[in-house]
């Protein structure tokens, strides 16, 4: 099974910057983790990372099109942006939202709110880069 794990505004700063909240693995790091623990659940991982909203949305949709399940870290998009709530709204197959911190428990009421959560079959939060290894699980799993 193809996955597509989606990486939204500034996460491709990872590892460079905030280590005492996102931890200090890097973007392209977190690809490599990512396609390995894929490969041990039986799945092709396909990691992208993106500061543009279009493009993001261009790889929803064609993830709605093919059917495809996704691991999405919207990032900062994640609360406000009701352009990413159509987009994940169409999906089809199961959709995983994570996040390395923990928004809700964050003290910027803004992160309070998810407009991605609704139409997730979970919410992985606070485990870190680790929360994609439990992402992918969730998506082998069924
Ligand atoms: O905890 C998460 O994964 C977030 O989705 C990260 C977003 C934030 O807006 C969400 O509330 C929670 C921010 C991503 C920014 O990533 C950076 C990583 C390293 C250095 C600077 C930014």
């Amino acid at each position: 099974m193809r996955v597509l794990v989606l990486n939204g505004p500034n996460l491709g700063r990872l590892g460079r910057r905030q280590p005492e909240i996102y931890g200090s693995t890097t973007h392209a790091e977190l690809a490599d983790l990512c396609v390995g623990w894929g490969a041990g659940l039986g799945l092709e991982v396909e990691v992208r990372q993106t500061n543009h909203e279009g493009e993001m949305l261009d790889w929803l949709n064609a993830a709605a099109d093919d059917g495809a399940p996704v691991v999405l870290n919207a990032a900062a998009w994640t609360h406000y942006s009701y352009a990413i709530l159509d987009a994940c709204a169409q999906l089809t197959a199961p959709l995983v939202e994570v996040h390395i911190s923990d928004p809700r428990q964050r003290p910027e009421d803004f992160r309070h709110h998810s407009v991605v959560t609704p139409y997730a079959v979970e919410v992985v939060a606070g485990h870190g880069v680790d929360g994609y290894r439990i992402a992918l699980e969730r998506v082998a799993g069924g």
